[in-house]
């Protein structure tokens, strides 16, 4: 038993020998090559590794799931609502789902008897809003100040252009409409300027359509 012990442990401990060895010879050859390629002043190495990146990206674009239908014109009615759980101030929906080449008719409607709330949606780099709809009315409170509204909304845009506030009805039934078309896939974020800070946000996902063409 003694001698076998010994032997057992003579076999694994040169396993352990041939393993680093192969390691080290793996390492020196490893080394040799980017040695080699960086003192010929190459970039193939690199230039094959961006090239396969490339060709993978692409490989997993196309299969993205896309749709292919004729862009359309859909409307989505939006409301205020206090959050059930967290008693704090949310969209109903918080996600849409449009194709891109959609052109979409938002009705914002609002039944806080507090807060001035708004939908507010910039496309990627813009200082502008693609749409902002302002359901306030004088007497409503500014959340992010403290104060009350004394004068109607203000700064509303539609598809992107200031416009005049077309906010209807009194406190507590407010709505407003405006609407955008989207021709770049991707997720949105639309939120309410005065509560995006406690959650009041949410997601448009536009579908790559292969039905949509510029
Ligand atoms: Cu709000």
């Amino acid at each position: 038993m003694q001698s076998l012990r010994k032997t057992k442990r003579r076999g694994s401990s040169g396993a352990i020998w041939a393993v680093a060895i192969v390691a080290l010879i793996l390492g020196l050859s490893s080394f040799g090559y980017a040695y080699i390629a960086t003192s010929s002043g190459s970039n193939s190495g690199e230039v094959n590794s961006l090239s396969s990146s490339v060709a993978s990206l692409s490989s997993e674009l196309s299969g993205l799931h896309t749709v292919n239908m004729a862009p359309q014109t859909r409307t989505i009615w939006v409301t205020w609502q206090l959050n059930n759980g967290s008693v704090q101030d949310r969209f109903d929906p918080t996600t849409m789902v449009i194709n891109q080449g959609d052109t979409v008719n938002i009705v914002f409607q609002d039944n806080d008897t507090g807060d001035a709330h708004t939908f507010t949606l910039y496309l990627p780099g813009a200082s502008t809003p693609l749409i902002q709809l302002n359901d306030s009315a004088i007497g409503l409170d500014n959340f992010l100040n403290g104060g009350v509204f004394s004068q109607n909304p203000l700064n509303c845009y539609s598809n992107g252009s200031p416009t005049t506030c077309n906010t209807h009805g009194g406190i507590g039934n407010l709505k407003s409409t405006g609407s955008f078309t989207m021709t770049t896939p991707g997720v949105y974020r639309y939120y309410c300027v005065y509560h995006q800070s406690i959650g009041m946000f949410g997601f448009l996902l536009v579908e790559p359509n292969q039905g949509y063409h510029s």
